[in-house]
C-alpha cells in the first residue's frame, strides 16, 4: 500500500510527500496547496472520486491504482510546460519498466501503453503569471497497477489495461511513485533540456507511421491522417490525405483500428 514512509524509502530527490486514502483529485489538492506552499510536493492517493483527464474528461481511479501529483514551482516560461509533460511521460515509462520488468510505450502526447492498452494518463496543469512565467505546475499521473475488481467500466474496457495481471509485487506502488520522482526531478532541475528526454520519447512512441484520426479541439471535428514524426519541440507531425503536413502542439489523436 502506498504510504509516506514507503515512498520515502526509495526517494532520492528532495520533495515533501503527502499520502491520502481518498481525494477528489490529487491535482486539485495540489492546486490548493500551491496557494500556500512553495515546497515541491508529491501528493498521492489510494483512490480518487473525481479523477480528471484532459478537456473535462474523467480518469477512472478506484483502489488498485497509483494516483499522484507533483507540485513544482518552476522558474520557466509557460511554453516549457509541454516539455514537462513529455519528460514526465519518459520518467513514468522508465519507472514502470524498472519495476514491472516490461517495456512500455508512449502514445503522444500523454498516455503510456503496455501491450496495446492504456495503463497510465498524465495531466499537467500550469498556473501562468502575467509575465508569461509559470507560478506553479502540477503534473498529475494516474497508473492502473492492477485490474479493478469487476474489471474496467464498459466505456474503457476495450483499451484500458493494468501493469500487473494478478497481485502486485510487494512495494511496487511505492517504488513506482518514488522512481517517477527520481527520474523526473533531475531533468526538471537541470532546466528540462530536450536532449534529456526527446530521443527516448521518440523511441518509445507507438504511433509513428500509423493511420490516425486527428480531433480538433476547437470544434471536435476528426480528420484522418498519418502520424509521421515527433518534431524537436515534441509536436506530433501528421500528413493529411491531401498532402498537407501539420505539427500538432496539443490535441487528441486516436490510432485507427485500435
Ligand atoms: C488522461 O487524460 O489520461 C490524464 C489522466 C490523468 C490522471 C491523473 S491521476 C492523478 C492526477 N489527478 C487527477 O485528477 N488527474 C491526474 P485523457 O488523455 O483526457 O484521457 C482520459 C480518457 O482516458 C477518458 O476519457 C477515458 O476514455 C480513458 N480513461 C479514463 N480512465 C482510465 C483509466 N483508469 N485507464 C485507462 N484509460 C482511462
Amino acid at each position: 500500500m502506498i504510504t509516506k514512509n514507503g515512498i520515502s524509502k526509495y526517494l532520492r530527490e528532495d520533495v515533501s510527500v503527502l499520502v491520502y486514502d481518498e481525494l477528489v483529485s490529487t491535482n486539485l489538492t495540489a492546486r490548493d496547496l500551491a496557494e500556500e506552499s512553495n515546497k515541491d510536493t508529491l501528493i498521492a492517493a489510494h483512490r480518487q472520486t473525481g479523477g480528471r483527464g484532459r478537456m473535462g474528461r474523467s480518469f477512472f481511479s478506484p483502489s488498485g491504482g497509483l494516483y499522484m501529483s507533483l507540485l513544482l514551482h518552476p522558474t520557466m516560461p509557460s511554453h516549457k510546460a509541454t516539455g514537462l509533460t513529455a519528460a514526465a511521460a519518459v520518467a513514468t515509462a522508465r519507472a514502470i519498466d524498472r519495476v514491472s520488468g516490461k517495456k512500455s510505450e508512449i502514445k503522444w502526447v500523454n498516455d503510456i501503453y503496455l501491450d496495446n492498452r492504456k495503463v497510465c494518463g498524465i495531466l499537467a496543469e500550469a498556473q501562468i503569471k502575467d509575465d508569461g512565467f509559470m507560478k506553479y505546475v502540477v503534473v498529475g499521473i494516474g497508473i492502473n497497477l492492477t485490474v479493478p475488481r469487476g474489471g474496467f467500466p464498459a466505456d474503457i474496457a476495450g483499451r484500458a489495461g493494468a501493469l500487473f495481471d494478478g497481485d502486485m509485487p510487494q512495494d511496487a506502488d511505492n517504488r513506482i511513485a518514488a522512481e517517477i520522482v527520481n527520474e523526473l526531478l533531475p531533468m526538471y532541475r537541470g532546466g528540462l533540456l530536450v536532449s534529456d528526454y526527446l530521443d527516448e520519447y521518440r523511441k518509445r512512441s507507438n504511433i509513428i507511421g500509423r493511420d490516425v484520426d486527428v480531433m480538433r479541439i476547437v470544434d471536435g471535428e476528426s480528420r484522418p491522417a498519418k502520424a509521421v514524426a515527433i518534431d524537436d519541440v515534441c509536436r506530433l507531425v501528421v500528413r493529411y490525405p491531401d498532402g498537407v503536413v501539420e505539427a500538432l502542439g496539443s490535441g487528441e489523436v486516436s490510432v485507427r483500428g485500435r
